[in-house]
């Protein structure tokens, strides 16, 4: 299929195949991929450009996996290897100041926490902070506290819902491929198995996010098999919210990389992802892990939607991240407005909290 005839189909609004968007990746024309791609997003969003101020906590790095792209993760008294108590969470959560509307709470696979301290953690943010939204747990960790609780998947996602979970977050997809999965981390829960993890949590109400961990060890076609999955998925549920590519850095990882993916390859993944997951609401660039700039160029390559403020990320600089992990909202209105788009500040779920003109 030649690019101009897949233009035609975009233009046209009909569902890009897999052999597309292989086609996509391996062309170079990226201005023509962004137009396409702006194309797209222009007729979900509009000029819109979505950010939410949002605060990242990560209780504990401790791992009982030991996923060869993570520099996060630490095994149980191992040098750097942290736990933070409920106080510690709260006294975190207490300095994100009163206009923070979300609460992304991520975690290593702990050893020996049980369900009942999870449950605990929401409830006490819950009653603390009754506005903010709680959005926790990848699909990895529900997977193993549905292990640890002795439950099953729906009466597990059905007690942490009950205790304040608002929604999934999209982390621990990787990339589904199963050879490629076993080499990144081969302890890690199966793709199919993430995919089963949020079906259920969809079906359960809560809707979630997906990632894609990409420049690594994976390929094209692994990346198109990727999104087709997410694809399959979401025609069968609608609970995915946001597609997130996450770039891959390999400092302090088992995995020697000398550089950063690249900025081409960035924008052709976040364009890429925004013809191919035609049922998808939203794309949103990570700046934590692409940098501001290419962040914010990437609003004209179909993405629609910058996260966030976020405040101190650790699982990018870890990894080496260039960033300092936190912006102010002027700071991400601006590179919004730079780029010709409205910034719609909103909540977790999308509901629009102020279009700044
Ligand atoms: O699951 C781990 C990835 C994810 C590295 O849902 C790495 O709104 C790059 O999922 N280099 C966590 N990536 C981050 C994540 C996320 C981020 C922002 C928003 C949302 C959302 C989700 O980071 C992990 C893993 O896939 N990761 N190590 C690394 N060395």
């Amino acid at each position: 299929m030649t690019i101009e005839k897949i233009k035609n189909k975009v233009h046209a609004g009909q569902r890009l195949t897999a052999e597309d968007g292989l086609a996509l990746f391996k062309s170079h024309d990226l201005l023509t991929l962004g137009r396409m791609a702006s194309e797209a997003a222009q007729k979900k969003n509009g000029n819109k450009v979505y950010f939410v101020q949002n605060m990242h906590i990560n209780p504990t790095n401790i791992c009982v996996n030991r996923c060869t792209f993570c520099a996060f993760s630490k095994s149980k008294g191992e040098d750097g290897a942290y736990e933070m108590s409920l106080d510690d969470i709260l006294a975190r959560a207490r300095t994100a100041g009163e206009s923070v509307r979300e609460f992304h709470i991520v975690s290593g696979l702990h050893p020996d926490l049980p369900f009942e301290w999870y449950l605990d953690m929401l409830r006490t943010l819950r009653k603390e902070f009754p506005s903010v939204h709680l959005k926790a747990f990848t699909a990895v960790e529900i997977d193993y506290l549905a292990k640890i609780a002795g439950l099953g998947l729906r009466e597990t996602l059905l007690e942490l819902k009950e205790a304040g979970l608002g929604s999934l977050p999209g982390g621990g997809a990787e990339i589904f491929d199963t050879p490629t999965r076993n080499t990144l981390c081969a302890e890690k829960i199966s793709g199919a198995r993430w995919l089963e993890v949020i079906e259920a949590a969809h079906s359960a109400g809560l809707k979630s996010n997906a990632t894609m961990l990409y420049g690594h060890i994976e390929t094209y076609e692994h990346r198109i098999d990727h999104l087709v999955r997410l694809r399959e998925l979401q025609d069968r549920t609608n609970g995915f919210q946001a597609f997130i590519p996450l770039s891959f850095h390999s400092q302090n990882t088992e995995i020697k990389k000398s550089a950063y993916t690249t900025g081409f390859d960035d924008l052709k993944t976040l364009a890429l992802s925004r013809l191919m997951l035609d049922n998808f609401d939203h794309i949103k660039a990570y700046w934590v892990m692409l940098g501001e700039k290419i962040a914010q160029v990437s609003l004209s390559f179909g993405v629609d939607d910058l996260d966030g403020t976020v405040v101190e990320e650790r699982i990018t600089r870890a990894a080496g991240g260039a960033t300092d992990g936190s912006m102010t909202r002027d700071e991400l209105l601006h590179l919004i407005r730079q780029a010709g788009k409205t910034p719609v500040e909103r909540d977790t779920i999308y509901r629009e909290i102020k279009v700044w003109g």
